[in-house]
Order: C-alpha cells, then sequence, then structure tokens
C-alpha cells in the first residue's frame, strides 16, 4: 500500500480524495462478494485483482511506461482492442461505475445526465483514479449523445481521439467502420511510434479472440441446470476483461472453468432453488454490482447479461483468415459492427439476442436494467418487453443510478418479480 501511495502521488492524484474511495471499497467488496456461499476456489485470482484494483494493474503499467509503452483509455466495446495491442500499446477500459465519481461529473454537466457519463468525467478532474491519469490518450466514439458531448469536456484535458461510429448497419456502414479503424491505426501508430503490420494485427486478433473465447466458456458455463457460479462473480469477471492483460485474463479464466466444469459434473450448484434470470441493458462499470447483488439476494442468479459487461463484449470472433492488413481490417470492423447496441438504428437484433439468449440461458425472467438517462435503451425497452412476452418470458423493466436510495424499493419489486415466476 505505501508503494500504491507513491504511485498515486507520482500520477497527480488527489490522494485525499482517493482515500475517500478506497475506505469504502473493502465493506463493499465483504458485503458483495465474500458473504457469498460455496464460492469456486478459482475466484481468488480475481479477487486479488478487485482488492487492489487501484494498485496491481496500475503498477504494472507505469512500468510499461517507463518501457517507453504508451496507453490507450477506451470507454466502449466497439473500440477493437487488437489493433492498439498490434502497435505494442496497452487498452485499458476506464470504467465509471461508482456513485463517488457522479458530483464531480456534475460540476461539468447537467445533473440530468447518465451516471455512466457523469461518472467518466468525476474520475477524470477529480483525480481520484489511476487509471484516467495513466492513459497517454483516450480513445472515444460516437455512440449516444452524452459521451459524444462529454468527450469535448474531457478532450480539454487530456489527448483524445474519437471514432465514428456509424448508426446504422447498413453495407456502407461496415465500410465506414473499417475506415475508421484505419484511422485509430494511424493514431495509434502515431503514438507508440510502431507500425502495425500484417503480422502483428493477426497475432492481437488471436490473442482477443483466445480471451473472448474464454468468456464464452464461462458463460457456457452457467446454462447448466446445476449452475456453478454467481452471477455477481461473473460480473466481476466480465469487469475485469475490460483492463487486465488479455492473455493473463484468459488463462484465469480458463483455469476457473476447469473447475467449474469439474462443479457441473459433481453437482455443485450456488444457485439451489434459485430462480434463473437474465439481465439485459446499459454496462455495469465496476464497481457497479448493485443489481446482481439485489437479485441474487432475493431468491435469484443471474445466469446471463446481454449487455456490454456480459455477452455484448465477446460474442463473435474476428475473423482470422484475413491475408493482407485491408482484409484483417474489414473483419475486424465486421466483428465490431455485430454489436448490438441501443445508439443503433433499427436495433431489433438486440432483442432477438436477448430471446436467444434467455432460450439458451433457460432463463425463467428477463430483467431490463436501465441507467437512469440513458434515453436509447429507455426506449428499446418498450418493444423489448413485447417481444419477451410475446415469446413468453416473463420480464421486468428498471431505471436506476449507482447511489442505494432506491435500493429497498427494488429489491420489493424484484423480490416480488422472482416470487412471480413461480
Ligand atoms: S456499445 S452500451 S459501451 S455505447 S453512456 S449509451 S448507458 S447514456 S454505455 Fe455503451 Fe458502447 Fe453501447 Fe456498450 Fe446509455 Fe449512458 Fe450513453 Fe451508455
Amino acid at each position: 500500500m505505501a508503494d500504491n501511495q507513491q504511485m498515486w502521488k507520482d500520477l497527480g492524484m488527489n490522494l485525499e480524495m482517493h482515500d475517500m474511495l478506497c475506505e469504502v471499497l473493502p465493506g463493499a467488496i465483504g458485503d458483495v462478494f465474500m458473504s457469498q456461499e460455496n464460492r469456486p476456489a478459482a475466484m481468488d485470482y480475481f479477487d486479488m485483482v478487485l482488492a487492489d484494483v487501484h494498485g496491481l494493474r496500475p503498477a504494472e503499467l507505469v512500468e510499461f511506461k517507463k518501457g517507453g509503452g504508451k496507453v490507450f483509455g477506451t470507454f466502449c466495446a466497439y473500440v477493437p482492442d487488437e489493433v492498439i495491442f498490434a502497435a505494442g500499446g496497452i487498452a485499458t477500459g476506464l470504467c465509471a461505475g461508482s456513485q463517488f465519481w457522479v458530483p464531480g461529473g456534475e460540476r461539468y454537466l447537467p445533473a440530468n445526465t447518465c451516471p455512466l457519463i457523469k461518472a467518466m468525467l468525476g474520475a477524470r478532474f477529480d483525480k481520484t483514479c489511476p487509471f484516467y491519469r495513466l492513459a497517454d490518450i483516450y480513445i472515444g466514439e460516437t455512440t449516444c449523445d452524452g459521451k459524444k458531448k462529454a468527450y469535448e469536456i474531457l478532450g480539454t484535458d487530456v489527448p483524445l481521439h474519437v471514432m465514428d461510429l456509424p448508426q446504422m448497419k447498413r453495407d456502407k456502414d461496415y465500410l465506414k467502420w473499417a475506415d475508421e479503424i484505419k484511422d485509430l491505426i494511424e493514431v495509434v501508430e502515431k503514438t507508440t511510434g510502431n507500425k502495425v503490420t500484417a503480422e502483428n494485427l493477426a497475432e492481437n486478433i488471436k490473442k482477443i479472440n483466445a480471451k473472448r473465447a474464454a468468456l464464452q466458456r464461462l458463460y457456457e458455463l452457467r446454462r447448466n441446470t446445476c449452475v456453478p457460479i454467481s452471477g455477481t462473480d461473473t460480473l466481476l469477471i466480465s469487469q475485469i476483461a475490460y483492463y487486465d492483460d488479455p492473455e493473463r485474463f484468459a488463462t484465469m479464466v480458463n483455469k476457473l472453468c476447469d473447475e467449474l466444469e469439474q462443479r457441473v459434473q459433481d453437482g455443485v450448484s450456488v444457485a439451489e432453488g434459485k430462480k434463473r434470470i437474465l439481465i439485459t441493458g446499459t454496462p455495469m462499470a465496476i464497481p457497479n454490482w448493485k443489481l446482481h447483488n439485489l437479485i441474487e439476494t432475493s431468491g435469484g442468479v443471474v445466469v446471463c447479461e446481454e449487455t456490454c459487461t456480459g455477452t455484448r463484449y465477446f460474442e463473435n470472433f474476428v475473423d482470422e483468415s484475413g491475408k493482407d492488413l485491408d482484409e484483417m481490417v474489414q473483419n475486424i470492423a465486421n466483428r465490431y459492427m455485430g454489436i448490438n447496441c441501443a445508439c443503433f438504428t433499427p436495433n431489433t437484433a438486440r432483442a432477438d439476442d436477448v430471446i436467444r439468449l434467455a432460450k439458451d440461458s433457460k432463463a425463467d425472467g428477463v430483467i431490463d436494467v436501465n441507467l437512469m438517462f440513458c434515453q436509447t435503451y429507455d426506449i428499446e425497452g418498450r418493444s423489448l418487453e413485447e417481444r419477451c412476452k410475446a415469446e413468453g418470458i416473463p420480464f421486468l423493466g428498471i431505471e436506476t443510478d449507482y447511489t442505494d436510495s432506491d435500493a429497498q424499493q427494488l429489491k420489493t419489486r424484484i423480490g416480488a418479480f422472482i416470487e412471480m415466476l413461480g
């Protein structure tokens, strides 16, 4: 911890304020994670990463930077890590899941902005997150309006490149996204001083695909009647996926999956008699475990997340057969355009995904979680509910923020929904 203090100081962090943030974390970890029974032993790696979330990985990144390495901060599942790693850079998610950062963001943004966006700005301008301090450049993207405008403000304080994400999925939009990836390659090359070549890109396409494969394996194991891991633990893993070293992360997830396979064989379940829930909606950035915790302490078990801290992050591989840089870039573009975010129109494929995943994971019900003031996901909630109802899948829509002020009320609603599932 003493070393961390020096590192945080060197990163120009506001230590006094950061201490306040650190004070609440151990309690939250105890309440949310350690209180669960019968956790897989291989969760110890992820627990360790979480317990020192502002120490372990930042220290690695500091070392990397000492050797001249460049760190790229990202905010969205559409930003292709492959090209950043190909140029010898490191991509790290800049998560914004804590209420702690929201008041800081409200100094720059209207109060009726999504908490995730407010937390992004609070984490940067309050100087209380080492990842936000470490990143040499941020990579934004034109997804929702709130993020677009927030990037303009962030860009006054840190180098920032915004990728222009198409909002439709016509053939020309796939070509356009490939073009944007080429622009990103130029930015990455300029920042790192290294070239993206067909060779290093092919290697990194494989590396990131391997990480996706590990996550797919984990999510498939949750489909078993005997649920070998809680949704809360899985959410933590999905959150860590955004900033851990990809190869080590895949190794640790595969190690966990070996244990979970054994659990399934032995009939070890963490969810005896619990109702299976699929969560869909807005992403849950670390340390937002609110809904999983409420569901899993109210008689439910989360068996799948159709979110960007879930299937949207890892479903579909990049085709590895590209022979030259152009083909590889188009293959990357095609894979990322397959993500079904509500910022696209139309976005009916997301509802198809929810139905497919609900069936595959044998969900008893779907809970659609919307971060307050996120218009695009909020609006999609209605058609999603209609689709689920048409398929005979019970549905509950929830809107919430990062505070605990509605926790009791939500617990009552979730408890009633789970009871209604029979
Ligand atoms: S691909 S979901 S990570 S944009 S910030 S849209 S919650 S109002 S995060 Fe997202 Fe990429 Fe889409 Fe996924 Fe709403 Fe808030 Fe906007 Fe948000």
